[in-house]
């Protein structure tokens, strides 16, 4: 079914000759290509588009000439990392030139996004008398960080969403260099909302700022009232100004304390998680200790602390933040590393009394262990949902294209499809994390197929029934058997990054699907798995995103990134795709590892974008047991009606 595209900014200048829908293939004609294809073709084309290391694409140039957006106001870099350099006003040849119709289409259909301008760190999400609310950093005034305010959204099934008017401002002196990132809590006894939130100064010192609706009966909680107490909380001693921010979610300690935990660095590098606890949210008091500290980790931002159920009656559910720790439950901490910009989780055992919370495997630490997200996928919040029982995970998914495109295109980032966070009862050692259900309600005209054997070295092309650029995909994998087992190969030290990416041939690898990729294949993201076996026989499995070949423009952050992924007996490889535009968010093994990606496609764009599964193993079939594309309706968010 064909789509209408959601533009919901003034259309930049049309280019010549390059209207979106003269270049609208009819789907018969899409039909007729797709099965053309069809068949077996050689997987060279994968090869064609360059070398297979760990790429970071950048046009030569001076670094020094980049505006870098954020170090100079206490916090972190702000830009991608794409680099296109202005040389006396006159963009460097080096720069890709981005035609109009080829920015338009990088908006996305059903995730979330501002009506322009630039966004980061989710904030404060929560239900609220039958709303989910979405408070985001927000700049008013342009497509570059700076002047944080709150954006605000409300919905009522976590993907349609209604924008409101903007709800926090810079206004007082301490927060006059930003609202920067809070967390609502919601008090049992009496249903009050309360938000912390981190005030940079007006001399760029942070704080923590208390505000409450002015209405609270107001289920769209239009207005907020900045306590006259504020700020609540100075950087203590021993931390410095710039390193004190971004306040939890409350919980309930065992004498009736609210305790917020607040992430910063010491001297040492060490990122940490200190707790306050406090019984009105107006005084605080700073527990001895800290909550945990890992070496070496340097500033965490965004710490999120949360309990999840391992077993008994609420297993498989999501818990309140102040459900107490033991019979069944254990603790989740995450940080955003300031350091390498990703959000890392352990799973642990949190002791009230103590102040502390000890991961189960200190070898996969907070900040050296497991992520959320192996790709672009930052400042992460989760909330508890009372409406489903759920725990619900938002991320802000920055631009990997260049400051100067978005500025171009009047807006940059998304945030993540909101995603439920359980524990794995089976692996028990890592969350498992799904795309909320109410996804599922956008998905329209599907196909089906099952057994498609791929045999090494092949390319077999996907009929998805119109454009091929809002998807959802799940599909299921099996390698032949035999190949696994007479197999002799000791790639033990396979890592997503370093080994090659989507082109290099393994015996067992690599294999999944192209997306967003055109006929010729000039343009493709992979999405894999590679399975390495050690001399000892034992089989690992890594779950990976190639974007190397994403796009023909040269000013983007490209890379090849995953993880392993356990892969238990008995189960088949999974995936679940989501490709909305310029993002492909990928579930491996129903949620145990996650990779999110930006695109910036130039080819593959329009009714010109395909799919296709692939195996580039060397010596293995692969059979896709079972594959289903469903195209995805776009949810046409909007400022919402008071009328
Ligand atoms: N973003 C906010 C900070 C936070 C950072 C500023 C993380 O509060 O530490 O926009 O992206």
């Amino acid at each position: 079914m064909d789509q209408t595209l959601p533009l919901h900014r003034s259309p930049l200048i049309s280019a010549p000759n390059s209207s979106a829908a003269r270049r609208r293939l009819p789907i018969l004609a899409i039909s007729l290509a797709a099965l053309f294809l069809a068949g077996v073709v050689v997987v060279a084309v994968i090869v064609g588009g360059g070398d297979s290391q760990d790429r970071t694409t950048l046009p030569p140039g001076d670094a020094s000439a980049i505006s870098s957006r954020g170090p100079a106001d206490g916090v972190s870099e702000k830009t991608s990392g794409a680099r296109v350099l202005f040389l006396a006003g006159q963009e460097e040849s080096s720069s890709f030139q981005w035609t109009n119709d080829m920015l338009d289409w990088q908006r996305t259909a059903f995730h979330f996004q501002p009506l322009n301008n630039w966004m980061n760190d989710p904030n404060a999400p929560l239900f609220y008398k039958g709303w989910y609310h979405l408070f985001y950093q927000y700049n008013p005034s342009g497509a570059v960080w700076g002047n944080i305010t709150w954006g605000h959204a409300v919905s009522r099934d976590l993907v349609r969403w209604f924008h409101l008017p903007l709800a926090l401002f810079p206004d007082q002196w301490y927060d006059s260099n930003g609202a920067w990132t809070g967390s609502a809590t919601v008090l049992p006894s009496d249903g009050r909302l309360v938000v912390l939130y981190t005030g940079s100064t007006n001399e760029s010192v942070q704080v923590q700022n208390l505000v409450v609706p002015a209405d609270p009966n107001d289920s769209l909680l239009l207005r907020w009232s900045k306590s006259d107490a504020n700020p609540v909380l100075l950087p203590p001693a021993g931390v410095a100004p710039y390193d004190f921010r971004d306040p939890t979610t409350a919980w309930i300690d065992s004498e009736g304390f609210w305790r917020v935990a607040i992430g910063t660095k010491d001297d040492a590098h060490a990122g940490i998680a200190i707790v306050y606890r406090t019984a009105d949210f107006l005084n605080y008091e700073l527990l001895p200790g800290v909550l945990h500290r890992v070496v070496g980790t340097g500033m965490w931002e965004c710490v999120d602390f949360y309990p999840v159920a391992t077993g008994g009656n609420a297993m498989g559910e999501g818990l309140d933040a102040s459900v107490p720790a033991g019979n069944g439950v254990k603790h989740v901490l995450k940080a955003s590393m300031d350091d390498d910009r990703h959000d890392y989780y352990a799973i642990g055992s949190y002791d009230l009394e103590k102040n502390a919370w000890v991961p189960d495997n200190p070898e996969a630490d907070v900040g050296i262990g497991l992520r959320y997200d192996w790709g672009k996928f930052y400042a992460s919040k989760t909330f508890f949902d009372p409406a489903k029982q759920r725990r619900v995970l938002w991320g802000w998914v920055g631009e990997t294209d260049s400051e100067a495109a978005d500025v171009k295109k009047g807006w940059a980032s998304l945030q993540a499809i909101p995603r439920t966070v359980v524990f794995d009862v089976k692996t028990g050692s890592n969350l498992i994390q799904w795309p909320v259900e109410e996804v599922e309600s956008l998905r329209m005209s599907s196909r089906k197929y099952g057994n498609i054997k791929l045999v090494p070295g092949s390319i077999f092309p996907l009929d998805v029934v119109g454009m091929a650029t809002q998807l959802d995909i799940v599909a299921e994998f099996e390698i032949d058997p035999v190949a696994l087992t007479a197999t002799v190969e000791a790639d033990v030290g396979y890592n997503c990054s370093t080994s090659g990416g989507a082109a290099a041939r393994g015996m067992l690898g690599p294999f999944g699907l192209l997306v967003l990729a055109d006929e010729g294949l000039s343009e493709q993201t992979a999405v894999y798995f590679y399975i390495a076996k050690g001399t000892d026989g034992q089989l690992t499995t890594h779950f990976c995103h190639d974007e190397t070949r994403s796009s023909r423009a040269n000013d983007i952050v490209k890379r090849v990134v995953g993880s392993r992924v356990p892969v238990l007996d008995g189960e088949k490889l999974s995936v679940r795709i989501l490709v909305d535009h310029s993002i492909v968010e990928s579930f491996g093994q129903k949620g145990r590892a996650c990779i999110t990606s930006r695109v910036y496609p130039t080819r593959a764009i329009y009714s010109a974008a395909r799919v296709f599964l692939f195996n580039n193993a060397s010596s293995a079939n692969v059979i896709t047991k079972s594959i289903t594309t469903w195209q995805m309706n776009s949810t046409f968010n909007h400022p919402f009606n008071f009328q």
